[in-house]
C-alpha cells in the first residue's frame, strides 16, 4: 500500500537538485500537488501541505535536506490529527468495539481481521453477530470465524440485535474476554433506521470504540460518510477498507484531519491477515521511500515463534532441513497476509512492490503442486528427502498428478533452498537475523 503516494513523494525530492533553485522548488510542489489530487487527497489539506512546505524550506534554504524535512514534519502533523493510534486496550477488559459503517465498506471481513490481528497478540476475542438485517449476514460471520478459530455469539432466530449485543458483552464478561468485537447491519445510505439501531446498541454497551469502516475506493464520499457518522454517533476511529486498489489512495493522507477522527488501521486484501496498523510515523517513512521495519518486524514477531526459529536454524545449519519443515514455512508466510504490502515495508523495495501483482501463495498453482507432491510422500521421505530416488518419484508424480519433469524441478528447488538456508544460518545469516529481532520492541504499540 501507498506505493502511489510513495513514488509521488520520491519523483518530487529527486527533483530537487540544486541549492536555491527556486524553479525546481516550484516545479517539484506543482508536480506533488498534482499528482496528491490525482490519487484523490482532499484539495485543503493538500493545498496547506503545499504551500507550510514552500515556506518552511525557503526560510531554511532550498535544498534536498530541508524540502524532505518540511515534508516530514508536516505529513505527521497532517496524519497524526484526532488522537489515539493502533489499538487502544480499556483499563478493564473486556475492550468493547462496535463496528459500523455502510453496505458492503467492509464491516464483517474487518471485524474478522481485528479479532485475528488481536488473537495474533494473545488476546481472547469474541465476535458478536448483530446484523439481523441481511439474511446470510450470519452465516457469513459464522464460516470467517470458523475458519479462522474465532469465538462468535449469536443467534439466528432473534430478530433484535441490541438482545444479541447485550448476551454477547455478559458472555464476554463471564467468560474473561480481552475484547468483544461487535458486527452490525449496514445501509445503503446513511438512514434514520440504522442511525437508530446503531445508537440502541451504543446505549446498550456502551464500547471503549466505535469503529467507522470506511470503503477507500468512494473515495472522498468515505471522508464525507465518515464525517457524518461522526456527527451522529461520535465515533472514534476509522478503519479504511479496500485500500489494495490504490487508485484512490491519497483519501488517507487527509481523512483523520477532515474529519478530526484518527485513521487506526487499513485494509489491503480480502483475507483475515490483510490488516495493516496505522501509525503516523511508520506511514511517513513509508511514504518517503524509506520501507518501514518496525511493522515489518512487528508483523514476523507475532508469527514466527522464537524458539522454533532457533530450532530450525539447527536443523538447516546440519543440513537436515527437511519437507515438513518447508511446509510449515509456507504456513508461516501466509499468515503474513497480502506480499505486495509486505514487501512494501522493506526499505527501498516500494518500488519494487508496485511492480507485484497481488501474490497468493495459498492460491498459486505453484503451492498446490508443491502440497500435493508432499502429500504423496510417505512420512519417511518427508524426513529425509535423500530417500527419493527414481523409483520413488514416479510413484510421487503419479501420486499428485503431474509429470516427473515437475516433480524432479521441485525437488531440485528444495534442495537449492536447503543449501542456501545451510549457508546462512551460519554466523553471517545470524547476524541478519539478529538485526531484525532487535527492531522488535522498539516503540511497538502493546
Ligand atoms: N480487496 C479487498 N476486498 C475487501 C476488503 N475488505 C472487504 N473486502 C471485500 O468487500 C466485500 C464486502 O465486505 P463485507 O465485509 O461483507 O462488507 P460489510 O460492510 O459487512 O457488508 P454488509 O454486511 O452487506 O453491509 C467482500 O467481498 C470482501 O471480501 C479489503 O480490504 N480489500
Ligand atoms: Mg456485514
Amino acid at each position: 500500500m501507498f506505493e502511489t503516494l510513495s513514488s509521488s513523494f520520491k519523483s518530487a525530492i529527486n527533483k530537487i537538485r540544486f541549492a536555491d533553485d527556486d524553479k525546481a522548488l516550484k516545479k517539484a510542489l506543482d508536480n506533488l500537488k498534482k499528482s496528491l489530487l490525482k490519487a484523490d487527497a482532499h484539495y485543503k489539506v493538500v493545498k496547506e501541505l503545499i504551500k507550510n512546505v514552500e515556506i518552511e524550506t525557503k526560510q531554511e534554504g532550498i535544498g534536498k535536506e530541508n524540502f524532505l524535512k518540511s515534508i516530514r514534519k508536516n505529513l505527521l502533523e497532517i496524519l497524526q490529527t484526532g488522537g489515539n493510534q493502533g489499538f487502544v486496550y480499556a483499563s478493564h477488559p473486556p475492550t468493547v468495539v462496535l463496528m459500523a459503517g455502510l453496505q458492503g465498506s467492509g464491516k464483517t471481513t474487518t471485524t474478522v481481521k481485528l479479532a485475528y490481528y488481536l488473537k495474533l497478540r494473545k488476546k481472547k476475542v469474541l465476535v458478536a453477530a448483530c446484523d439481523l438485517q441481511r439474511l446470510a449476514a450470519v452465516e457469513q460471520l459464522k464460516q470467517l470465524c470458523e475458519q479462522n478459530e474465532i469465538d462468535l455469539c449469536f443467534d439466528e432466530n432473534e430478530k433484535n440485535p441490541t438482545k444479541i449485543a447485550k448476551e454477547a458483552l455478559k458472555k464476554a464478561k463471564d467468560g474473561l474476554y480481552d475484547v468483544l468485537l461487535v458486527d452490525t447491519a449496514g445501509r445503503l445510505a446513511i438512514d434514520e433506521e440504522l442511525m437508530k439501531e446503531l445508537q440502541e446498541i451504543k446505549k446498550a454497551l456502551t464500547p471503549n470504540e466505535i469503529f467507522y469502516v470506511a470503503d477507500s475506493l468512494s473515495g472522498q464520499d468515505a471522508v464525507r460518510s465518515a464525517s457524518t457518522f461522526n456527527e451522529l454517533l461520535s465515533i472514534t476511529g476509522i478503519i479504511l477498507s479496500k485500500y489494495d486498489g490504490d487508485s484512490k489512495g491519497g483519501v488517507a493522507l487527509g481523512i483523520s484531519k477532515q474529519t478530526k477522527v484518527p485513521l487506526r488501521f487499513v485494509g489491503t486484501g480480502e483475507k483475515a491477515p490483510d490488516l495493516e496498523i496505522f501509525i503516523p510515523e511508520r506511514i511517513v517513512s513509508r511514504l518517503m521511500g524509506e520501507g518501514d521495519l518496525a511493522t515489518l518486524a512487528e508483523k514476523t514477531g507475532t508469527i514466527i515463534n522464537e524458539k522454533r526459529a532457533k530450532k530450525l536454524t539447527q536443523k538447516m545449519k546440519k543440513g537436515e532441513f527437511n519437507f515438513n519443515d518447508f511446509l510449515e514455512q509456507m504456513e508461516s508466510m501466509k499468515k503474513l497476509g497480502n506480499m505486495k504490502s509486505i514487501i512494501g515495508m522493506i526499505p527501498g523495495m516500494s518500488s519494487m512492490a508496485n511492480q507485484i501483482k497481488n501474490l497468493d501463495l495459498e492460491n498459486s498453482n505453484e503451492m498446490k503442486s508443491i502440497k500435493a507432491m508432499i502429500s504423496s510422500m510417505t512420512k519417511k521421505e518427508r524426513e529425509h528427502p535423500a530417500l527419493l530416488n527414481n523409483s520413488r518419484k514416479r510413484r510421487i508424480a503419479k501420486g499428485a498428478g503431474l509429470s516427473q519433469i515437475e516433480v524432479n524441478r521441485f525437488i531440485k528447488q528444495f534442495q537449492n533452498a536447503a543449501k542456501m538456508a545451510k549457508k546462512f544460518s551460519g554466523k553471517k545469516g545470524m547476524q541478519s537475523l539478529q538485526t531484525l529481532m532487535n527492531q522488535r520492541g522498539k516503540g511497538f504499540p502493546k
